[in-house]
């Protein structure tokens, strides 16, 4: 084996075999392309080119797949040549036939060095695709110019406006790959295929020259659907737009002019804010999974679990297990509230079945391992118990003194109660460091976020347990202390109460959502209010009354609606008018009334607010509270508050979550907003003890993020 000396390099290595010159990307765990890499690349195809022996080129990945594109890590710091457009460019320019041999991932500019390669096969298992759109970037290494010659514009755009991946047989019908092997082993296959093509005398083939987008009435309609799609789908992201505009230049100019027009839109895409904000985004789903008791213990073993409760959340969370094949007991106390229980749950199915999303067999399969009891005894077994009953201590704490009797020893005990002091649920059985918070989101079986909630007496291996189930349910887990409303819906409570107080102050309902929605929100708050029923916020906030600090400002607009019976979609009537079932409201007179009505009530002189102002009221206050918690301990770093707005609660993946957020506007900015806005209320506006020491130290809170 030829090892490259240089120690940079050492992540590519090439030997000839038979003729064929073996080229090995070995740089764990998902051989991202680095500079070392890029120049290993090089070299290898040089010392292909200067050897007479070798007739052809292999190249495969070492470990679990090809490549997993450019190393992400590297965005952001001065660039390092070669670059992966030179290293495509010098693949493709290989006078002897180049294969790239496909086995786990090839994407990104993965796969690009695939598309530059003469000759592709790929194994069952392989992943192909073209991701950077889910990171803010375009392929920019060749990419857009040469998928586009090679499958068509129209399967080009919809691989790179998407983002999927598709596996071998797909990729063999889209002629991303020219074959799919017999057998798994990636390197066999290759070789196979090299030799069959030197017996040939195969020349090599430019993907630069390919003829897919030969029919150009069909690439232009293509190009111009995909235009209309995406003006009307992405919602302010750049690189969706430059895909488009990258696929047309392919159609219209000679390829090294698109090779540059690429190029240019890449590095533009790169240097944006969005691209920062998407690849933290990705790093932060992944290091929130890492915490202190997943590094240090080992899961206890999840096979069957119980759910008691069967209303929406017990259901929901049911379903959510089903769906990852585990076996479900749930308890309810009757009879007729079980049977409930179980209507919830097969209406979840219907639902899906309806959009055509599962068939009859799958639901069926599903409820197969559901089973139903009105007794706790059938929880003897349960490897993880979920209680999702009415959010009431007495009542949370009977329903644990009977898991406390029957389950086994070494049974999880999880509440998914989103508020109560799960520090008193344990102290109230024999067995505390068993119990601990698994807070879904609701709809349980669609939302992303799990907080795996942490008390003082839980062993590390329960915690480990919630996070292992979490990965079972392919939830985004988020580590959070106790506190009344955890991390997600403590912040909540904040940017809510921040919104009240614009919309007292003059700021209409419906500018407050628009505002919100053009940052990136999917909806805005009396939107969400008037989807989750105003009355549950209602209920929390007579909870409470009796410990609310007098002199804190309260609005009374939501309270009047309420008292109104308008709790919003369900009645038809909320901050907005949902006329004859309909799904978007419309701005309701009366509401602006009542809204003058507690303005005059509270002594306010309305007055207006920019959008501007309101985002940046509406962020200071999210911002402010996630420096507490994490000032707290109560999340671990700033990327945990980031993974939990954006997995449950809508904020925009491309601005990276609030904290993300805050250091891109500038700490010191968010800063002064807040202590400007503090003149007008010192009670709401209190800085954050961890923004003010950030900030006399000239630092962010990317600093906290301790990341692998
Ligand atoms: C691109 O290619 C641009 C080009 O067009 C143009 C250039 C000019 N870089 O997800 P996992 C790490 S843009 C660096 O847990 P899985 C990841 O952080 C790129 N690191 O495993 C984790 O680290 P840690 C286009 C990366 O099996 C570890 O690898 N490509 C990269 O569930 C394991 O990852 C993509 O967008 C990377 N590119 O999934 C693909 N990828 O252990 C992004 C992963 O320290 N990657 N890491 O936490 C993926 O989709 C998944 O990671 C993959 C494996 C499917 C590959």
């Amino acid at each position: 084996m030829t090892l490259s000396s240089a120690p940079e390099t050492a992540a590519v290595q090439h030997e000839l075999r038979g003729g064929v010159l073996v080229v090995t990307i070995d740089h764990a765990p998902v051989n991202a392309i680095n500079a070392g890499v890029r120049r290993g690349l090089i070299d290898a195809i040089d010392a292909a080119d200067a050897n007479a022996s070798a007739r052809a080129v292999l190249i495969v990945g070492a470990g679990r797949g090809f490549i997993a594109g450019a190393d992400i890590r590297e965005f952001g710091k001065p660039p390092v040549p070669p670059s992966l457009p030179d290293v495509c460019n010098r693949i493709e320019a290989c006078g002897k036939p180049v294969i790239a041999a496909i086995h786990g991932a090839a994407l990104g500019g993965g796969l690009e060095i695939a598309l530059a390669s003469h000759y592709r096969i790929a194994v069952e298992g392989a992943k192909l695709g073209l991701p950077e759109v889910l990171l803010g970037l375009l392929p920019g290494a060749g990419g857009t110019q040469r998928s586009a010659r090679l499958i068509g514009a129209q399967a080009a755009l919809s691989l790179m406006l998407s983002g999927r991946h598709v596996g071998a047989q797909e990729a063999l019908r889209l002629g991303l790959v020219d074959r799919v092997g017999q057998s798994d082993d990636v390197v066999a296959e290759g070789l196979a295929f090299a030799h069959e093509l030197i017996a040939t005398q195969a020349a090599p083939r430019r993907t630069k020259n390919a003829r897919g987008l030969a029919d150009k009435d069909a690439s232009t309609a293509a190009i111009a659907a995909a235009r209309a799609e995406t003006q009307k789908k992405s919602r302010g992201l750049l690189s969706p737009l430059k895909i488009v505009d990258c696929v047309e230049a392919a159609l219209n100019l000679p390829f090294d002019e698109g090779l540059r027009f690429e190029r240019e839109r890449f590095l533009e895409c790169r240097e944006s804010p969005q691209r920062a904000g998407l690849v933290h985004a990705f790093f932060a789903e992944r290091e929130v999974q890492k915490s202190p008791e997943t590094r240090d213990a080992k899961p206890r073993e999840i096979r069957s679990v119980g759910v008691v409760g069967g209303g929406t959340m017990g259901a929901g969370i049911a379903v959510a297990l089903l769906d990852a094949g585990l076996a479900v007991t749930m308890i309810e106390r009757d009879d007729a509230s079980l049977e409930r229980g179980r209507a919830h749950i097969e209406n979840v199915y219907d639902a899906l079945i309806g959009k055509g999303r599962i068939t009859q067999e799958a639901k069926a399969r599903a409820l197969q391992r559901f089973d139903g009891a009105t007794r706790y005894d059938a929880l003897a077994d349960a490897d993880v118990v979920i209680e999702a009953v009415f959010e009431d201590m007495a009542v949370k704490k009977a329903v644990f003194a009977e898991l406390d009797r029957v389950c086994k020893p070494g049974a999880v005990l999880a509440t998914n109660t989103s508020y109560l002091d799960i520090d008193e649920i344990a102290a109230s059985i024999s067995r505390p460091q068993d119990v601990l918070g698994l807070h879904f989101f609701s709809p349980a079986n669609i939302m992303k976020l799990l907080e795996v909630v942490v008390p003082a007496r839980v062993a590390a291996d329960v915690v480990a347990t919630g996070f292992e189930l979490a990965k079972k349910l392919k939830k985004v887990a988020v580590r959070a202390g106790v506190c009344d409303g955890f991390i997600g819906n403590r912040m909540l409570a904040v940017y809510r109460a921040a919104a009240d107080h614009l919309m007292e102050d003059g700021a209409s309902p419906y500018q407050i959502d628009q505002a919100v929605r053009d940052f990136g929100f999917p909806m805005g708050p009396y939107q969400v209010i008037d989807l989750a029923g105003g009355d549950i916020g209602w209920a929390a906030r007579k909870r409470r009354a009796a410990t609310r600090d007098p002199n804190a400002r309260y609005v009374r607009v939501g309270d009047e609606l309420c008292e109104r019976g308008w709790f919003g979609q369900k009645t038809g009537r909320g901050f907005y008018r949902y006329e004859d079932g309909a799904r978007i409201g419309k701005p309701d007179a009366e509401v602006e009334a009542i809204i003058d009505a507690e303005r005059a009530r509270a002594g306010v002189t309305p007055r207006t607010f920019s959008d501007d102002e309101i985002v940046r009221r509406y962020m200071a206050a999210m911002i402010n509270e996630g420096a507490n918690i994490v000032h707290e301990g109560v999340a671990q770093r700033p990327l945990d508050v980031d993974a939990t707005l954006m997995h449950g609660f809508g904020f925009p993946r491309h601005r990276g979550g609030p904290m993300h957020y805050a250091d891109t506007i500038g700490l010191a900015n968010v800063l002064a907003d807040i202590r400007a806005f503090a003149k007008e209320d010192p009670l709401f506006w209190r800085a954050s003890p961890l923004i003010v020491d950030l900030v006399e130290r000239g630092k962010n809170f990317a600093s906290l993020n301790r990341t692998s």
